[in-house]
């Protein structure tokens, strides 16, 4: 698909209302946090579920150093990061490997593979987990796990990874955070209730934080299947969870 034709499909999707789109299918979840079925068995999701990771917090368990890993680059990653964007249902399960035919083909995203090694970096020298049980790059298993149960709303891999960016350029929270005094420092803590309120004033939604040790580790974004934002549900476990104060660690460069 070429940039205006899925800007068009992208401007159609907006057009519709969050809440008309947004209906409730499940009801056949086994209680636990992952729901993994063959995509015929698969219900549509709920909402949309933009994962940014700070590498100012991730890098700091970096303790061997390749050139696939973000965290070793010399030049500081001052930013959030894209994890990945997530396809859940209200009740705080997720569907995930929705189709097996549809294996990761990096040279379907070739004219995005710029952007991704910015944005969306691997903070890891693992390969990760692919649906066929192997191993694959970052990209792979987000795009297997999540993106091909992105369906009826995203149906093919370039699309999700362009939806992603797009997302992630159009509410640039690092931007919103600095801008309100939210500065990456290794001494400073701050109200978490005051982060939560800057993204919520900028984006009109509120966002889900997961910590770790007292440092954000993870900010969550959620969407309507229009994309327009939505409150997050605030379902993180009590490890995940951030304490009233957290600090925002700046990147400091592996030497590993
Ligand atoms: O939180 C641990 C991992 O569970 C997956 N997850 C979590 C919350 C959610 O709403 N949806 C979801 O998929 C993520 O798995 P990953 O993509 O990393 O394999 C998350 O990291």
């Amino acid at each position: 698909m070429d940039f205006l034709t899925f800007m068009s499909v992208f401007l159609l999707l907006i057009s519709t209302s969050c809440y008309g789109l947004s209906e409730n299918h499940h009801g056949d979840e086994e209680g636990g946090l992952l729901v993994v079925a063959p995509a015929k068995q698969q219900k549509e999701f709920d909402y949309f579920l933009l994962a940014l990771l700070w590498p100012g917090t991730l890098c700091q368990g970096t303790n061997h150093c390749c050139s696939a890993n973000a965290c070793c680059r010399s030049n500081a990653t001052s930013m959030f990061t894209i994890h990945g964007l997530w396809v859940n249902y209200n009740d705080g399960t997720w569907p995930a490997c929705c189709n097996n035919g549809s294996n990761f083909d990096i040279k379907k995203i070739t004219p995005l593979l710029g952007g991704l090694q910015i944005y969306w970096p691997s903070l890891s020298c693992n390969l990760e987990s692919t649906c066929d049980g192997g191993k694959g790059l970052f990209w792979a298993h987000e795009w297997e796990k999540h993106g091909t149960c992105a369906t009826p709303v995203i149906w093919d891999e370039y699309t999700y990874f362009l939806t992603t960016l797009n997302i992630y350029f159009k509410y640039n929270i690092t931007k919103i955070l600095i801008e309100e005094g939210y500065i990456p420092s290794n001494s400073e803590k701050y109200p978490l209730g005051g982060i939560v309120s800057a993204i919520q004033n900028a984006v009109r939604a509120t966002p889900l934080l997961v910590c770790s040790d007292g440092a954000v580790q993870e900010l969550r974004l959620c969407f309507c299947k229009n994309f327009e934002p939505q409150d997050c549900p605030n379902n993180v476990t009590p490890e995940e969870a951030c304490p009233r104060y957290v600090s925002l660690p700046e990147y400091v460069p592996r030497k590993v």
